[in-house]
């Protein structure tokens, strides 16, 4: 066990945001493990240790994603963001994602936020405005931003980079920088065309963004993020348009700004704004402390890719505008891959969440925690089915689950379910309490430096901990012959599961609330006598904060006595099920599907051969034919023997189709026959004639059949 650096932090006010989702797509494993479940393990740690906290998040509903995807489906972008902004919002609320506000960046009060926030800048005079040359396409009759232009990326030759960003190397760029640029939307080169736009000069504010970050105290930022942001301020900033020509956006709240909205990465991090003004409102306080009190901390979850907007152009906004906080970190994750595999929402390359939910009925923990312990923190990391199935069946099963089992059963089992009274501790005794109370701190020191794989394990070692000491302290055996000293046993082992369940809210959020009710360590205020067990209620419960927990993390230090002598506790359920080969064997067919599927479509079409004239084309004979017999040909794996009815004669066809058909299988079969082909000797036989077949994309032969042909007449040209 690592000793706590420094102890857990003293009571202050949080805002925690997560990024803002795309509206073009439902949330998968990727967008999980990179922020949602890391910020999520933040939020209700601080909230259990007494800090006042705002987790913020929403969908961000503008941008050229979201009208790329409308354009594909033929309806309306509105129609997109309505369709992902419900099933998102329901997704994170299934899976126990405690956000305390989930807004919209069409909401009015972001709308709002957002053109006032601009106003401001503009007011101030912290923009540029210029006219410049853009690029246009004229087929498709508009200017080209962000995702709707394709190039060679100028820093790292990636060929298909966007025009605001490079997927590959991260960079971030203006469109014109791009080499050789194509329209994504016609794949014409465009041509340049004069607008005006207003820029954010982020070279007037590199002096503060590098005093700030590199000489600041944010060398306690996670290398790779200062790593990357010091890369771009050494690289030198230049002016940002902040607008865009483009009809799906925050309109430009200015008069000559006609058919002008604000960048999305303009609007979506005031979202973060909006979004706590909104929830503020709904719970009746000031949600201005939030984002302008000097002590809250504001602190960003986000993926690599969006480590610029939130490290450099953003801050530089909130200080252009000057009553702001800017964070005071950016704990931004690497990339998850799924089975080796780059996780690709268009390529279908994805576990997604609401399928997750349908597939995997209450076991959202089971995924929190192998993504928790596989977390991309510091190099991008792979999941995979059998590391899933491993964590939950190795860990979550024999370790966590078969501990609290035990103590559950042989505690109703002994003493109807009431804690024992113990007699003397041993040593063994005294130091594994004194380590129970040490695990709060250790775990906590490990969330508080972003270390969310670290703190996971920590937890499962208190599990592992209790799994050890039941079983060098065999109960089961002791209390044949002693049954004080069993008291005490059963009394120790108690504590460890109650320390287990507070410990585990952060991580495991439905099991801490499963075994809390277990060990009757809560009550529902509303109804303090029923015991909440469905996920389904659970979830609700702590939506309304109606549940009401005896212990709090810093409890399990500070108290001798976590659970009683003379408490009762409930029985024994099942914390965790094992996971069986069938079950993920499914997923992984699932995804080799999908990988077919990105083949057959991703297949070279071959290109067409040469022309033929219609004199060429007549000199074939084509009859309908019937296959009367078929055999193999031996020691040829490809080569069928056919006899074959052609309405002239019966011959012999040699035929290349046999890893595609059995004989048993052509037999009867009503084939397309070239009667004319000269003969041709293959392995000895005389082939008089040639079956015709094609291929599909995905490479099965099939019959150019005449299936249901009556007549064997020759070919018919019309
Ligand atoms: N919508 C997420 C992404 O890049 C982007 C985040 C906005 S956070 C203000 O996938
Ligand atoms: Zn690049």
């Amino acid at each position: 066990m690592n000793q706590p650096k420094k102890p857990a932090s003293s009571a202050s006010r949080y805002t925690i945001t997560a990024a803002l989702p795309y509206t073009n797509g439902p949330i998968h494993i990727g967008h999980l493990a990179g922020v949602y479940v890391p910020a999520d393990i933040y939020a209700r740690y601080l909230r259990l240790t007494g800090n006042d906290v705002a987790f913020i998040c929403g969908s961000d509903e503008h941008g050229v994603p979201i009208t790329i995807k409308a354009k594909k489906e033929g309806v309306s972008p509105q129609d997109i963001v309505d369709k992902y902004h419900a099933i998102i919002k329901k997704s994170f609320e299934d899976f126990g994602i405690s956000l305390d506000n989930y807004s919209r960046t069409s909401a009015k009060i972001h709308h709002e936020t957002a053109s006032g926030f601009f106003t401001t800048l503009y007011n101030k005079g912290e923009f540029i405005e210029e006219v410049t040359e853009q690029l246009y396409d004229e087929e498709a009759n508009q200017f080209l931003a962000d995702r709707f232009v394709i190039g060679t990326c100028p820093k790292c030759g990636n060929e298909e980079s966007y025009g605001d960003q490079c997927e590959k190397c991260g960079t971030s760029h203006n469109a014109t920088d791009l080499i050789n640029p194509k329209s994504a939307i016609t794949g014409n080169v465009p041509t340049l065309k004069q607008t005006k736009h207003w820029f954010l000069p982020l070279d007037k504010h590199e002096a503060f963004l590098r005093e700030w970050i590199l000489k600041g105290h944010k060398k306690d930022w996670k290398p790779n993020v200062y790593g990357q942001v010091k890369s771009w301020i050494d690289d030198g900033l230049r002016p940002r348009a902040v607008t865009r020509d483009l009809d799906w956006g925050i309109p430009v709240p200015l008069p000559d700004a006609e058919g002008k909205v604000l960048y999305v990465w303009f609007d979506a991090p005031i979202g973060y704004i909006s979004a706590t003004k909104e929830w503020a409102a709904r719970e009746g306080k000031d949600w201005e402390p939030y984002w302008k009190d000097k002590d809250t901390k504001l602190v960003h979850f986000i993926g690599k890719d969006n480590i610029v907007f939130h490290c450099i152009i953003f801050p530089a906004m909130l200080k252009a505008e000057g009553s702001y906080i800017l964070p005071d970190n950016v704990p931004a994750n690497e990339f998850l891959n799924l089975e080796g595999n780059k996780l690709s929402t268009s390529k279908n390359w994805a576990v997604w969440l609401p399928e997750y939910l349908e597939d995997f009925p209450n076991q959202q923990d089971v995924l929190r925690y192998a993504l928790t312990a596989n977390a991309p923190e510091t190099k991008d990391n792979d999941f995979t089915w059998k590391d899933f199935q491993a964590r939950n069946n190795n860990e979550l099963v024999a370790i966590f689950g078969n501990f609290i089992n035990r103590v559950v059963v042989l505690t109703n089992k002994y003493y109807n379910g009431l804690v024992p009274e113990p007699s003397e501790f041993s040593q063994i005794d005294e130091e594994t309490l004194a380590t129970v109370k040490a695990y709060p701190a250790v775990i906590a020191s490990s969330i508080e430096r972003y270390r969310f794989r670290e703190a996971g394990q920590e937890l499962m070692n208190l599990a592992r901990l209790g799994n050890k000491y039941l079983a060098d302290e065999e109960p089961w055996k002791v209390i044949k012959e002693n049954e004080a000293r069993t008291r005490t046993i059963m009394f120790v082992a108690l504590q460890i599961a109650s320390a287990l369940a507070t410990l585990s809210e952060p991580f495991l959020p439905f099991t801490s609330n499963k075994l809390k009710d277990i060990l009757r360590l809560c009550h529902n205020e509303e109804q303090s006598d029923v015991v909440i067990s469905s996920n389904k209620e659970i979830a609700t419960a702590q939506k309304n904060k109606s549940r009401k927990d005896t212990l709090s993390w810093n409890d399990i230090s500070l108290k001798d006595t976590l659970l009683p002598v003379g408490h009762q506790i409930g029985k024994a359920e099942l914390l965790f099920s094992k996971i069986e080969d069938e079950t993920v064997q499914a997923q992984i067919d699932k995804l080799l599907a999908t990988k077919k599927a990105n083949e057959a479509a991703n297949k070279a079409v071959e290109p067409q051969k040469e022309t033929i004239s219609f004199e060429d084309f007549t000199k074939l004979d084509l009859r309908v034919g019937t296959i009367l017999e078929a055999e193999k040909m031996p020691k040829a794996k490809k080569l069928l023997v056919l006899k074959v009815d052609t309405g002239i004669d019966v011959r012999t066809i040699v035929s290349g189709i046999a890893e595609s058909f059995t004989p048993e299988e052509v037999v009867g079969k009503k084939v397309t026959v070239l009667v004319n082909l000269a003969p041709r000797a293959l392995r000895g036989v005389e082939s008089q004639g040639m079956i015709l077949m094609t291929e599909t994309a995905d490479g099965k032969l099939v019959f150019v059949n005449p299936d249901d042909a009556k007549v064997n007449n020759g070919l018919h040209i019309s």
